[in-house]
């Protein structure tokens, strides 16, 4: 470690005095002109986890759904998977580290982790559209050189196409070919396969608006589009030439305002969908005859991708395991509709996604999504060697179902949670089963819930247990909560601090919405 250069080079991107930040549920989020030290020494970091992983790491610059004025960064390990916990408190360390510490605190990591020095370390980047996510990276690629370390810098993608491009790195090729044409490629090659027999049925003119939050979905769509084109007409709104990034658009904007983005032209009964600010979100939505608005969430999503699994699965008459992964924010009645109708088995974990990801291993086929439409499939080794040793033995139907998962398999980024690869995947499951958006939303109905969002002085007073469904602290509150619930018919609430904000988020649900517990009058005396 050249540890002149590192002073040297940190004095450029100096640490504002007293910031503290902490790598959140999804890294750092910040104003942008409060992150350009967090990144350089991301940068640094990086370099270390390489060497110490012997793998290729990846940093991305997003600040996700957040306003453009914000920015983010995390880091990606090996697989494609988020960063191990250990390291999420040596990232913390670092970035609040005063200047004069820097060089201690690197060498305690470098210790606590057994990092290698001698070795070579090699880091991949990409970014999202903010004004300032160019220079932001450029720090990023100052940390990494300080520290000797090499790179490739893919500029513009999605957060799951850099997701995508580590897990082929550290593969070499075994997943895919790493670059954004292999992306491409992969995954159109699949949805054309896989839709070859319903396109041919005379169901060829199918067509999807897309409302991209004017961010890089957008760039990233309209570069795909041509390669499956036969299959799916693409019309893009907000796609970044007029609006401002997330601004009354994109996913999470439709799913918290449960109301269409603006600037999307929507006859009755027509699919829609939105990605998020980095195109890790999918949510869609119709308005029906009478003109009412339809969301179509992240749990009507699992619902139909594990329903069209387990049917293949019973077609090619083979007992791998399913397993659906949700988080207390699943709807109610998406958590009965599986277990009981489908007879899937449910789980539950902590908001955030290295969380559901984790437990999704677990199955031959994991199937997590959180309702804000985050989420993605996950097959096991023997899950997918089973699955195309079953294409190349059976026959007739039952091949062609083979056929399929194996499709399905090379469609979903199993990386991370994908909003161009989960709307194929949901394209393709909705042509080839002949549903409609109307049919799909018909699976169940959910329960009227609310989410408010509160602020406190001290957010951390709150803690939780039971996958954030019970609080532990303070005292009494549970209680209260109970004694309320229980006056309400399949009801259910919950808080919990936000991982992601200085707020702690409170959940309901029950079954109607003229009983609710969250009155108006009630929600007028929260802090927003
Ligand atoms: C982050 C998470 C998202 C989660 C949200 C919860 C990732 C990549 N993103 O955006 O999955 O739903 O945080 O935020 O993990 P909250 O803790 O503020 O409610
Ligand atoms: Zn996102």
């Amino acid at each position: 470690m050249d540890l002149d250069a590192i002073t040297k080079h940190s004095a450029l991107h100096i640490k504002p005095n007293g910031l503290i930040l902490q790598y959140g549920t999804a890294g750092f989020r910040a104003k942008a002109e409060h992150l350009d030290h967090v990144m350089f020494r991301m940068g640094l970091l990086a370099v270390l986890r390489s060497k110490q992983t012997k793998s290729t790491i990846g940093v991305m610059v997003t600040a996700s759904h957040n306003p453009e004025e914000d920015n983010g960064v995390k880091l990606i390990d090996p697989l494609g998977e988020m960063l191990a916990p250990s390291w999420e408190e040596h990232a913390t360390c670092l970035a609040n580290a005063e200047e004069q510490d820097m060089q201690r605190v690197l060498m305690d990591i470098s210790e606590k982790a057994a990092v290698d020095l001698q070795r070579k370390a090699f880091v991949v980047i990409g970014r999202d559209t903010r004004p300032s996510s160019e220079k932001l990276s450029q720090s990023v690629i100052d940390g990494i050189t300080v520290l000797g370390g090499q790179f490739h810098d893919y500029g513009l993608l999605t957060t799951p196409q850099l997701h995508y491009m580590v897990c082929c790195r550290n593969t070499h090729g075994g997943y895919g070919t790493a670059t954004i044409e292999g992306y491409y490629q992969k995954l159109s090659k699949a949805f054309v396969e896989l839709t070859k027999q319903a396109f041919c049925s005379g169901d060829e003119n199918r067509s999807l608006k897309v409302d991209c939050a004017n961010g890089i979905g957008a760039l990233k769509l309209r570069e795909m589009e041509h390669y499956f084109s036969q299959g799916l007409t693409v019309q893009l709104f907000n796609d970044g030439t007029k609006g401002k990034l997330n601004h009354l658009c994109g996913a999470d904007f439709v799913k918290s305002h449960q109301k269409p983005p603006q600037g999307m032209e929507m006859k009755s009964n027509e699919r829609c969908c939105s990605f998020d600010g980095d195109a890790d979100r999918i949510v869609y939505y119709y308005r029906d005859t009478d003109g009412q608005f339809h969301l179509i969430d992240g749990d009507k999503i699992a619902t139909l991708i594990s329903s069209f699994l387990k049917e293949l699965l019973l077609e090619v008459e083979e007992s791998l395991n399913i397993g659906v992964v949700q988080t207390a924010y699943a709807n109610g009645s998406s958590t009965r509709y599986l277990e009981e109708v489908m007879k899937v088995p449910v789980y539950c974990t902590k908001t955030g996604v290295k969380h559901l990801h984790h437990k999704a291993q677990e199955f031959d086929i994991g199937v997590y999504f959180e309702a804000n439409g985050h989420g993605t499939v996950l097959f096991s080794k023997a899950a997918e060697m089973k699955i195309k040793q079953l294409a190349e033995e059976l026959e007739d139907k039952k091949r062609k179902a083979a056929k399929m998962l194996e499709n399905m398999i090379n469609l979903f980024n199993q990386a991370a949670g994908d909003a161009i690869s989960d709307m194929l995947v949901i394209e393709a499951i909705l042509a080839l089963k002949g549903l409609t958006v109307q049919q799909w939303d018909a699976l169940y109905t959910d329960l009227p819930n609310r989410q408010l969002k509160v602020k406190v002085v001290d957010r951390q007073l709150i803690s939780t247990t039971d996958a954030e469904r019970r609080a532990v602290t303070p005292p009494g509150l549970q209680e209260a909560i109970d004694d309320l619930v229980k006056k309400y018919k399949l009801s259910r609430a919950f808080v919990r601090p936000s991982g992601t904000e200085d707020v702690v988020r409170v959940y309901a649900e029950a079954d109607s919405q003229a009983r609710f517990p969250m009155t108006s009058k009630c929600e007028r005396n929260l802090q927003w």
